[in-house]
């Protein structure tokens, strides 16, 4: 597997700033796309999203959730528990979701029960889970320490 190493430091930075630093156009039509065969850290998954010209996925409303849902279906592999990144993040203050680098606080949200629990590392690093990733299987949330390498999903706007 591929893995995508990125250093981009200043992320939680821009997100404490709770800049806009994408196209906010939170009603337009937008696709997903699940780079094939990539892993990457939460870090690097924005990193790379931006670097094809895409965003790092929001997922803002139920619509939206099942065109995410249909990508998600149709990408083939063979474990059913697997993760994939979504933009969903507590980086700038914990237990306040805010989505990728658009700063647009979660409204919209399908968290497992019990979920996100901020749970502490337990390889001494002392890091708590601050990024949300999408389950395979059931498409509910949940958070990751965000240094976890996962597959991810970017979003792109139709009409750019
Ligand atoms: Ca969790």
């Amino acid at each position: 597997m591929q893995q995508w190493q990125y250093a981009f430091p200043s992320i939680p930075d821009v997100l404490r700033q709770n800049r806009c630093l994408c196209p906010c156009k939170p009603f337009e039509e937008k696709e997903y796309y699940i780079p094939i065969r990539r892993t990457s850290n939460w870090f690097g998954a924005v990193a790379f999203c931006n670097s094809a010209g895409m965003e790092i996925a929001e997922v803002l409303n139920a619509d939206e959730a099942n065109a995410l849902r249909q990508v998600m279906i149709e990408e083939e592999s063979d474990d059913d528990m697997e993760f994939f990144w979504i933009g969903a993040n507590d980086l700038g203050v914990q237990g306040t979701h805010r989505w990728g680098l658009t700063g647009r606080p979660v409204t919209y949200s399908n968290w497992t029960v019990g979920e996100p629990n901020n749970a502490l590392s337990d390889d001494g690093s002392n890091q708590t889970e601050r990024c949300a990733a999408i389950a395979k299987d059931t498409f509910e949330w949940n958070d990751f320490q965000c240094t976890q390498h996962k597959k991810f999903v970017c979003q792109q706007f139709r009409d750019e």
